[in-house]
This record gives structure tokens, C-alpha cells and sequence, in this order.
């Protein structure tokens, strides 16, 4: 099971839609990161390595940037055919 680290307006976002594109079952886990006006705070629930997001987990494995997120989900559900074409 995919859970997907998040806060709202966050960059995290942009993984729900893609979740759900794949159809793969998953977990949203809302957690808190620093923000720009110097508030907020790293969230010892967040498994990315700087506290930020966004961040997976799956069955323990830990992927994080944006790029090798997409990567990795788009290989782990390949059914809808949405990751790079293979030769
Ligand atoms: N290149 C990273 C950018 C990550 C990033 O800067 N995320 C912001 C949220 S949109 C964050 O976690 N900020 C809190 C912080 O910098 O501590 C990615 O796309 O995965």
C-alpha cells in the first residue's frame, strides 16, 4: 500500500491526481513542513530526509523528489499505460 505524505497546496498535490490516474490503492498521511514566512515546523511523521514534500512510502520503501516519485509509481501500476514508453 502506497501512502502519500501531504499537505494541502503543497506540491504533494500533484500526486493524488496521479494516483488516482493509476488507479493504485493508497493513503494520504497529512503532515506539516516548514513554510517561507518561517513558520511551520518538520513533521517526525514525514520519512522524507529534509521534512519536505512530497514524499511516499510503499510496503517500507521510501521514494522521494518529484521526478523518481513519478517514475516509480508509473512503474509499480503500469495498467493505464501512463510512464515512459519502453523499447
Ligand atoms: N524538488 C522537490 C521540491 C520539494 C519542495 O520544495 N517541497 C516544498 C513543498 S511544495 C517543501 O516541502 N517545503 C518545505 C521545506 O522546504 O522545508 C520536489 O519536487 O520533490
Amino acid at each position: 500500500m502506497i501512502t502519500l505524505y501531504h499537505r494541502p497546496n503543497s506540491r504533494s498535490t500533484r500526486f493524488i491526481f496521479l494516483l488516482e490516474e493509476l488507479e493504485a490503492p493508497y493513503t494520504i498521511q497529512i503532515v506539516t513542513t516548514r513554510s517561507r514566512d518561517g513558520g511551520g515546523a518538520v513533521d517526525p511523521a514525514n520519512p522524507h530526509p529534509h521534512g519536505k514534500l512530497p514524499a511516499i512510502s510503499d510496503d517500507g520503501v521510501v521514494v522521494f523528489e518529484s521526478p523518481a516519485i513519478a517514475l516509480y509509481l508509473t512503474d509499480r501500476f503500469p495498467k493505464n499505460g501512463l510512464g515512459a514508453a519502453r523499447r
